[in-house]
């Protein structure tokens, strides 16, 4: 991603995330501050209580009629995001997606996400090196219609699908909710108790389904690969609750983000798409090479 020089203005760039509280956007604030503060324009940060575009749609609305120059935003929903979207591109503002996207994003100047479907496929490969001889497996996300989620799930349910070892028992939703991903994981363990591997799309869903385990007494049994890095997740990778996390690049997908709406702003239009890496962190990396990886719960 090309980096513009300073801004020639202040410019106002709110950032709306997917939900408020969330180390994963957290620590893309923080990096969207450190490249709003170098190029000399202004970051105002919001989020919905939930994972959830009604409750998206009202900021997006109010933040929207407030004319900023741009909005950097995590769409909660492919579609239910859309239309609001569009209608603030109509009124002029420079629009950049953040990690997730929707259906159509030629509403934005630039989408800046991860590699949501090969760390899907790096999931499924972090299984298979801790089951070699296979089983069943499972996934656990948070809600369809999710563009990041569902790549990952599509990324994992290709690469199982290619692995006669494997049988993929299905993927269940837990609306971003650890309680129920907790209790679908305990129902999942019952109908299924041979269960040997689960992937656990998001940082929500990975805490609920090691709680599962936990209570299902399978902790240790079933191996967790879990998409994200908070705190909180590698506590639970050096208890050995969850054997691997894939860690994304939050605060570079930030930084990007300002990047891309400051360069709309000036005048040269930025990259279209924009993918970011990850990092597969396990107890033999955590200390060492993968130990930056790691999200931030405040800047
Ligand atoms: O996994 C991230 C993000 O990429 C996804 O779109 C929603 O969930 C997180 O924010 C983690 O909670």
């Amino acid at each position: 991603m090309p980096a513009p020089a300073k801004a020639s203005k202040n410019y106002n760039i709110p950032f709306i995330q997917g939900v408020a509280g969330d180390e994963f956007y957290i620590s893309m604030e923080c990096g969207a501050k450190a490249e709003a503060a170098k190029l000399g324009v202004s970051i105002n940060t919001q989020g919905p209580q939930k994972f959830d575009p009604t409750l998206q749609k009202p900021i997006l609305d109010s933040v929207a009629a407030s004319k900023p120059d741009a909005i950097m935003i995590a769409p909660t929903d492919v579609t239910a995001m859309q239309t609001p979207l569009a209608a603030a591109a109509q009124a002029g503002i420079k629009l950049v997606l953040v990690d997730t996207t929707v259906n159509d994003p030629s509403i934005a100047v630039s989408g800046i996400a991860s590699d949501n479907l090969g760390g899907g496929k790096a999931a499924f490969d972090a299984i298979k090196a801790l089951h070699p001889d296979g089983g069943k497996i499972l996934v656990m996300s948070t809600d369809p219609g999710i563009s990041t989620v569902d790549a990952r799930v599509k990324g994992f349910e290709t690469a199982a699908a290619a692995d006669s070892k494997f049988t993929y028992v299905g993927v269940q939703y837990s609306h971003n909710d650890p309680a129920t991903a907790a209790q679908l994981t305990s129902a999942a363990m019952q109908k299924d108790p041979d269960i040997i591997g689960i992937f656990a799309t998001n940082l929500f869903a990975a805490e609920g389904t090691a709680t599962g385990l936990r209570q299902a007494g399978k902790q240790g049994a079933v191996s967790v690969v879990g998409f994200d890095a908070g705190p909180n997740q590698v506590k639970a990778l050096k208890a050995g609750t969850v054997q691997a996390l894939v860690a994304q690049q939050p605060a570079i997908i930030g930084q990007y983000g300002v990047d891309a709406a400051v360069s709309a702003l000036e005048g040269t239009a930025p990259p279209a798409i924009v993918q970011t890496g990850f990092t597969v962190i396990t107890n033999d990396n955590i200390e060492g090479a993968a130990a930056d990886a790691v999200y931030k719960s405040s800047c």
